[in-house]
């Protein structure tokens, strides 16, 4: 037993009375190397784990109670009982995360549901929260590996990833499956090119003599809040766009084009074509719900109802600057070409030639799928200038963190650099109240060197 395990096992064993936990559950984080917003749209996305993330130390219960202790006070505890369908807490209660899970185990189980048990349990974490490192998915996680763990329900990691990508839908996010899918399937040492629909994973073995960094930005985009919005506009635009395109080629093709996923139209026709088609078809302006219903012979409200409804029942609000389509198939479909790029720069052990596409991608993300922010662009530039090969934001974006590749030798140099430029100096002039959290913290916990890790781990106590 290691002493993370024995610490949560001896509070565990305080808190529940003499009860001694049966498993230890570790779930780590992630960092994506590159392939943004791709995986909803089903291309590739290549993601690590990190060493970092959620443990947890549980123990079925005798009735269906979930009851799950938070490691940190401020937390507190939450008590569910699991059934077929679990009642959520207010958006952006970290509960939701763990009812989610369970959620997603009571359906893809539904035969044994019966009489299934809940568990209490001990969680905790050094995961930084809402900042591109998947906290909320290695949660859910956490919550469905307890839950199977307490039922003795055998654990298949690539359908259980799956099942959790859709079960994260819970909490009203509409992400792809690149989280739930490392956080399972991840190996100690790789990365994971993951492709999707159906879900397939190849490891990547990174460069030689390079180190991944990860510097956290402190900007925090909770995507249970306005983020939320900000985050499922991406796929929904995304969704729309492809709908678009699907119908303007079965119109002038006089064939039908079917297409869920922007993925799917590259059956018709290969990325060039498709970019120049979109470029003519869609154009550089953005598109209104108005010319969109028109385009696709619909109302304003069948055409919402079928693109912009949101899990809550909400529709997403319309923005006044309208709808970059044009930008957001440019991006998408780019960046799943650097992802395969970047699966041949890293087979020939070309670190520069992978970190020149981490920086297009950036550009990318920033210039097209609009998700950068001031911070990570100063973030990005001060890691380029301590001497990244490549730098970029990583995850969802609108803050959170960003990945660098920096040179072995170069690393303790990066760093210094890094928290002299963003945090004591761009932080500490024009963001006061991040430089307080940057001053309040341990600096490790701001730049954090990681090597690839294992993905979860079910260790049984007894
Ligand atoms: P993070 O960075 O964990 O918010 C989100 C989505 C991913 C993916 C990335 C962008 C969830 C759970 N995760 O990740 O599926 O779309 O954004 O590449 O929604």
């Amino acid at each position: 037993m290691n002493t993370i395990c024995e610490r949560l096992t001896q509070r565990f064993t305080q808190i529940y009375e003499g009860k001694k936990p049966t498993a230890y559950i570790t779930v780590p984080g992630r960092v994506n190397l590159i392939g943004e917003h791709t995986d909803y749209n089903g291309l590739p996305v290549m993601p690590m784990a990190i060493a970092r993330g959620i443990r947890i130390v549980l123990a079925p219960r005798g009735d269906a109670l979930v009851h799950v202790t938070n490691a940190k006070a401020e937390f507190g505890t939450r008590e569910f009982a699991v059934s077929k369908n679990i009642p959520p807490y207010v958006t952006g209660d970290w509960g939701n995360y763990i009812k989610s899970g369970a959620q997603g185990v009571i359906e893809a189980y539904a035969s044994s549901q019966n009489g299934m048990l809940g568990f209490d349990a001990l969680i905790d974490s050094d995961l930084p929260m809402a900042a591109g490192l998947s906290s909320s998915s290695a949660l859910v996680v956490a919550s469905a590996l307890a839950l199977m763990a307490a039922n003795g329900i055998p654990l298949e990691r690539t359908s259980l990833a799956e099942q959790m990508a859709a079960a994260e839908r819970y909490v009203g996010t509409m992400g792809g499956g690149m989280d739930q899918a490392v956080i399972l399937l991840a190996q100690a040492d790789s990365a994971l090119k993951i492709d999707f629909y159906p879900l397939r994973t190849q490891s990547v073995t990174l460069p030689e003599g390079y180190s991944v960094v990860i510097c956290n930005s402190l900007v925090v985009a909770p995507k249970t809040e306005a983020a939320r919005l900000n985050y499922n506009r991406r796929p929904l635009e995304c969704h729309l766009a492809t709908a678009l395109l699907a119908h303007h080629m079965s119109t002038t093709g006089g064939s039908a084009v079917q297409a869920e996923r922007m993925a799917d139209l590259l059956r018709y026709k290969n990325v060039r074509r498709l970019l120049a088609l979109a470029a003519d078809y869609l154009g550089e302006g953005p598109w209104t719900r108005e010319k969109a219903a028109a385009e696709l012979n619909m109302t304003i409200s069948q055409l919402e109802q079928r693109f912009f409804l949101m899990r809550d029942g909400q529709i997403l609000p319309e923005y006044p600057e309208g709808m970059p389509l044009l930008q957001r198939v440019r991006h998408v479909l780019t960046e799943g070409e650097r992802v395969e790029a970047s699966l041949t720069a890293l087979a020939a052990g070309d670190a520069h030639a992978f970190g020149r596409l981490m920086h297009e991608s950036h550009a990318s993300c920033r210039d097209l799928y609009g998700i950068s922010c001031p911070e990570l662009e100063q973030l990005v530039d001060a890691a380029r200038k301590a001497g990244a090969v490549g730098a970029r934001l990583t995850g969802a974006g609108f803050g959170g963190c960003t990945v660098n590749l920096v040179a072995n030798d170069k690393v303790a140099e990066f760093k210094e650099q890094v928290v002299k430029v963003y945090y004591e100096g761009y932080l500490h002039t024009h963001k006061p109240a991040l430089y307080q959290t940057f001053a309040e913290n341990d600096p490790e916990s701001m730049v954090i060197v990681s090597t690839p890790a294992d993905g979860a781990v079910i260790n049984q106590l007894s």
